[in-house]
């Protein structure tokens, strides 16, 4: 599959954009070779500028939950950019939007809309902080939160990818407020709340972290989580950018049937348009300015685009049905890549939750970083390359998740696997 016109442009965009990418995961570095560049999208597929068609599992890193350029969504914007593209002023679609996350997840009385997943997480972060009068969090390793400085430590995603979990130009005296455990130790989590439990203002995790591949919580490990974090007067912020309204409507919350403090979303509320969300329990979120000392702010907060393609979007999933569909695509590209790895002799260790997977080159079941580190990436770089031959876009890095999207189709799953089978057989 020849891509120069691909290449032509990465030339050019390395010239004035560092990297050639606007952001780092997209660089292909943890795979080797250059980015294809898109020309357009729909559906469950890709066209790269030379022509090539993928049937896309990144799915623009999670918010094409109904795949891409949708005519809901399309249609949507187009109605609310004939209004206007941006106000700075109240209008009634933000409240609709607000409105509709406090009723999907309950533990939402009040939540205010942001611009990215960062700026979501960093708010609630000095919110957390505000409230509580303790400056330190608790996070842990792997996990990725966006690029706000207190939690570029021991990152995941591009961070971890790129090889600077702890990102140069983050003084020590903020990450010295930022204390990291290993994801599923109970023990570590103990010793850590004996010892400084009181002193937390919060505690910011992933529920299901999926910024290092993607693992799940072990049973009780959550709930355990909680009552530390309620006997030492600390914060619970669930971080579901990625799984809000992703793993059910009420998100991963309500799957895993925890009630954080402060829960953090974006991606899907935007459709595709930047968007991020903090919401929670009210008594804490009056904290906020105007009502109280705590200051966040943005321009474009409540962007009425970004709000309408998000609303448009939560139209489509509310009815639960998207999630049924979600389910029954992602149990058939399971038992598939699990048949492939096991007929081809390859240890692959696939790991699932709803419409969200990843794929270890692993002979052991991953349960936090420290055992993705021990995957085989060179034997993922190669997968990876093999199925982009093959016309599927995966993640481009062995640490992050794949997203299935309501518009694959089981012919989309079957294609998948036919070629994973072949692809794996070369290894
Ligand atoms: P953004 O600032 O990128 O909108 O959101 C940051 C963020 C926060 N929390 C979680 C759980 C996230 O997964 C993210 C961002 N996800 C990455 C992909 N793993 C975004 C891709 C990228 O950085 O280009």
């Amino acid at each position: 599959m020849s891509r120069p016109q691909s290449e032509a442009l990465f030339a050019q965009a390395l010239q004035c954009i560092p990297g050639g990418v606007n952001s780092p995961v997209r660089a292909f570095r943890a795979v080797g070779g250059t980015p294809f560049f898109v020309e357009r999208a729909k559906g469950a597929r890709v066209w790269d500028v030379d022509g090539n068609a993928y049937v896309d599992y990144v799915g623009t890193w999670g918010p094409a939950i109904l795949g891409h350029a949708p005519p809901a969504i399309l249609q949507a914007v187009c109605r609310a950019a004939e209004r206007g593209t941006s106000f700075g002023i109240p209008h009634p679609a933000e409240v609709a939007m607000a409105r509709r996350v406090c009723a999907a997840v309950p533990s939402v009385q009040k939540v205010r809309l942001c611009n990215s997943g960062t700026e979501a997480c960093m708010a609630a972060i000095r919110l957390a902080r505000g409230f509580t009068r303790r400056d330190t969090i608790l996070k842990f390793d792997g996990c990725y939160h966006g690029h706000a400085d207190s939690l570029l430590v021991k990152a995941g995603s591009g961070a971890l990818t790129l090889g600077h979990p702890d990102s140069a130009g983050v003084p020590a005296d903020f990450a010295r407020h930022t204390r990291v455990l290993p994801f599923n130790d109970p023990d570590a989590l103990d010793a850590t709340f004996a010892a400084c439990g009181d002193t937390l203002a919060a505690v910011i995790l992933e529920l299901v972290p999926a910024n290092a591949g993607l693992y799940l919580p072990q049973p009780g490990y959550l709930e355990h989580l909680r009552q530390l974090t309620r006997a030492h007067g600390t914060l619970l912020i669930a971080d579901e950018v990625m799984t809000g309204f992703r793993l059910g409507f009420g998100g991963a919350q309500h799957r895993l049937s925890l009630e954080p403090d402060l829960t953090c979303f974006g991606k899907i509320i935007g459709g595709g348009l930047p968007v991020g969300a903090f919401g929670g329990r009210a008594d804490i979120m009056d904290c906020l300015a105007p009502l109280g000392p705590v200051y966040q702010a943005g321009t474009l907060s409540g962007n009425p685009l970004a709000v309408a393609a998000g609303l448009a979007t939560l139209d489509q999933l509310e009815d639960g049905n998207a999630y049924a569909r979600l389910e029954t695509l992602g149990a058939q590209l399971e038992d598939g890549i699990k048949d492939a790895a096991r007929a081809a002799g390859v240890p692959v260790q696939f790991q699932r939750i709803g419409s969200m997977f990843c794929a270890y080159f692993a002979a052991h079941p991953v349960r936090r970083l420290a055992d993705a580190l021990t995957s085989n990436r060179q034997q993922f770089a190669a997968f990876f390359h093999g199925m982009l031959a093959e016309g599927i876009y995966l993640a481009p890095s062995p640490f992050e998740a794949g997203f299935l999207s309501t518009a694959h189709t089981p012919h989309d799953i079957e294609t998948t696997i036919q070629a994973a089978a072949r692809v794996l057989k070369r290894l």
